[in-house]
């Protein structure tokens, strides 16, 4: 759980605002390069499973790693394909009927040279784990059939998206928040839907969102929205905007196909408009790759990571019997944003084995054994099923 931040009181915005330099009107923003492919960095088989156009990150990759995932291991989500952006032409443009005067442009040095923040938080895709709809419930579902590896945590700096909004004469009008990124418009079934964006309640941006410039102390890179992206702590991926090149800040409510037709809870159990959601859910993966071979008779160190988006986690509990008895894991490190745990497990004798491991955050949110069916696939958490072979010592 991150901290909200503190308001600076407008005295401060004015002297801020005197530091950087006097804020022009709109520049034209400067257009992308070309994009060279849908991901720039490279993809080792080892740490990465391409999907069209994503690369989901295969869970081994984190054994024996810190808190963080390391950049060349963190997993990309792109509707299109990365553009490359120079900083030193970007320009970030805030308009809209929610600020008090016209529009307002930033510089990538501007936002620089304001006070800065860093937070450590993780990107989750909404349709993390959705693989296991299909794979454990047996259900139909439509999407990117991630396993488990659509999330990563980093440690990201940037400016405060309130004192970017403050600063851009932000109204007490202001209802929504509508990042844009730069990369290509999204087209599917034929229709192009615009550049990928979708909005923030106001409330929600003042609150802890950060605007990005770097990642785990590096320049945000290429595939990770360089040179600024939006960070919304505990909300799901889609909200987190890459390549950001525009702000709208609007005095009535925004709708984007990103929060009507994709991001929202269609089936059975929802309304026929389907639900809207935003926040993430609650999770835990093996840093172990799906029938891994473990020896009979001897000691392997298992670990794991479980993460909420509503609290820290409180206890996780790991079953190797296929769900019949339950142990309790010891915790390892931090609890910011993930929770890594560890415990000794000796198989017994020879044959394909399941484990299963389940968190409880500190609100009580405890992994259920099946998620309720949604037709996009959203928001899997329940228990995963892992199976792993036992060889003859
Ligand atoms: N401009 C833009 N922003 C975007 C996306 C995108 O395709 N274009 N994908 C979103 C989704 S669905 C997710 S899950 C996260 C993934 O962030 P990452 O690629 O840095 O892991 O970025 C979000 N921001
Ligand atoms: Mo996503």
């Amino acid at each position: 759980m991150s901290l909200d931040f503190p308001r600076l009181p407008r005295r401060d915005l004015i002297k801020l605002a005197a530091a950087v330099g006097a804020f022009g009107g709109v520049a034209a923003t400067a257009s992308p390069a070309a994009a060279a492919g849908p991901i720039i960095k490279p993809l080792p088989p080892e740490f990465f499973t391409v999907l069209g156009t994503n690369a989901e990150m295969r869970w081994p990759a984190m054994r024996g790693q810190g808190h963080l995932v390391p950049i060349d291991r963190f997993f990309v989500r792109n509707h299109t394909s990365t553009p490359i952006i120079d900083a030193a032409t970007w320009r970030l443009d805030v308009t809209g009927s929610g600020l008090r005067g016209g529009p307002v442009s930033f510089t990538y040095d501007q936002l620089r040279k304001l006070p800065s923040e860093t937070i450590t938080a993780a990107v989750e895709c909404a349709g993390n784990g959705r693989g296991y709809f299909t794979g454990q419930q047996g259900q139909a579902v439509s999407g990117t059939a991630w396993h488990l590896g659509a999330v990563g945590v980093a440690r990201w700096r940037g400016v405060r998206l309130s004192t970017v909004l403050r600063l851009a004469g932000l109204s007490n009008r202001a209802v929504d928040v509508l990042p844009i990124g730069l990369d290509p418009n999204f087209v599917t079934g034929g229709v192009d839907l615009g550049p990928v964006r979708r909005p923030l309640p106001v409330g929600k941006a003042l609150r802890d969102v950060i605007l990005a410039y770097e990642m785990n102390g590096e320049p945000l890179p290429p595939d990770h929205g360089h040179p600024v992206r939006v960070i919304v702590p505990g909300w799901i991926g889609i909200a987190s905007i890459k390549w950001l090149g525009r702000i709208e800040v609007s005095d009535t409510p925004v709708l984007t196909p990103w929060n009507t037709q994709f991001y929202r809870l269609f089936g059975d159990a929802y309304p026929a408009e389907g639900r809207p959601f935003d926040e993430q859910t609650i999770k835990s993966a093996f840093e172990l790759d799906e029938n891994a071979t473990l020896p009979a008779g001897r000691t392997t160190r298992l670990r794991g990571r479980s993460w909420s988006a509503h609290a820290p986690i409180r206890r996780v509990e790991v079953s190797t019997d296929g769900g019949v008895s339950w142990r309790h894991v010891r915790k390892v490190g931090p609890s910011t944003a993930w929770q890594r745990w560890e415990f000794d497990w000796r198989p017994a004798t020879a044959g394909p084995a399941e484990l299963r491991a389940r968190a409880t955050d500190a609100r009580g949110n405890t992994q259920p054994e099946t998620t309720v069916h949604n037709t996009l696939g959203y928001l899997f958490d329940a228990v995963v099923r892992h199976p792993v072979q036992i060889s003859a010592a």
